[in-house]
């Protein structure tokens, strides 16, 4: 047999959650090697000189493909007649999730920005930028709902299977449900809460939920 891929990971890391699910759910075998990639004995930027994981590797050593959607991209092509297809399968309609999955990573790099912001020591933050950084995960959010509410009782966004923008939306309420950044936030969102809630009960995403690791070094 031949040897699986290895993704490089992080256990809390809603983008390489993203990329785990897809594999998973085409039931593609990968190995997952977890890296904290903000210490410095990290192996991240061997292979991504953005220093940033998820970084997908190849037994055959060819170049790495990094950057979640771009690796989400990949597996959706490379893995086209695998399992799922992963995507609406009209040009429309895959530009269409591919648009989602681009807003649910601008919305897990908003919420990271925001986190690392609020860690500084109080008197070096800045509120205007916290502010700046929530804003656009709050009108994330706002456009999540909008697409399970646009969806009119599908169960997925974007039809009757589910694609790559399930898996962005429900990876990213996952993880700012996961730093706490916006509690009630299923009171505002019942369509999205109710969605989340059902995508998460999915064997995929149980086994895939966020865990913290303990940063040992000074990061900013
Ligand atoms: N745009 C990147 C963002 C990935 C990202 O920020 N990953 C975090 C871990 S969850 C990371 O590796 N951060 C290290 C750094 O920014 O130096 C993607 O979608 O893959």
């Amino acid at each position: 047999m031949s040897k699986p891929l290895t993704l490089i990971s992080a256990t809390p890391s809603a983008y390489a959650r993203m990329n785990r699910i897809a594999f998973s759910l085409k039931g593609i075998p990968f190995k997952v090697q977890n890296e904290i990639p903000w210490e410095s004995k990290t192996i991240t930027p061997q292979y991504n000189p953005l220093e940033k994981l998820p970084i997908l590797l190849f037994p055959d050593n060819r170049p790495p493909v990094y950057e979640s959607a771009h690796i989400q991209n990949y597996i959706v092509e490379k893995y086209a007649s695998v399992g799922p297809l992963l995507l609406p399968g009209d040009l429309d309609g895959n530009l269409l999730a591919k648009q989602i999955v681009a807003l649910s990573v601008g919305c897990m790099d908003a919420l990271v920005l925001s986190g690392w912001e609020m860690r500084r020591k109080k008197e070096q933050q800045s509120q205007k930028w916290i502010e700046r950084q929530i804003r656009k995960v709050d009108g994330s959010m706002r456009a999540f709902n909008d697409y399970v509410e646009a969806a009119n009782g599908r169960p997925y966004v974007l039809g009757k299977e589910i694609s790559i923008a399930d898996i962005g939306i429900a990876c990213a309420v996952g993880g700012i449900d996961f730093v706490g950044l916006r509690p009630g936030w299923q009171r505002q969102y019942p369509a999205l809460s109710e969605y989340c809630g059902r995508l998460d009960r999915l064997k995929e995403f149980q086994d895939t939920k966020p865990i913290m690791f303990n940063i040992t070094e000074q990061v900013v």
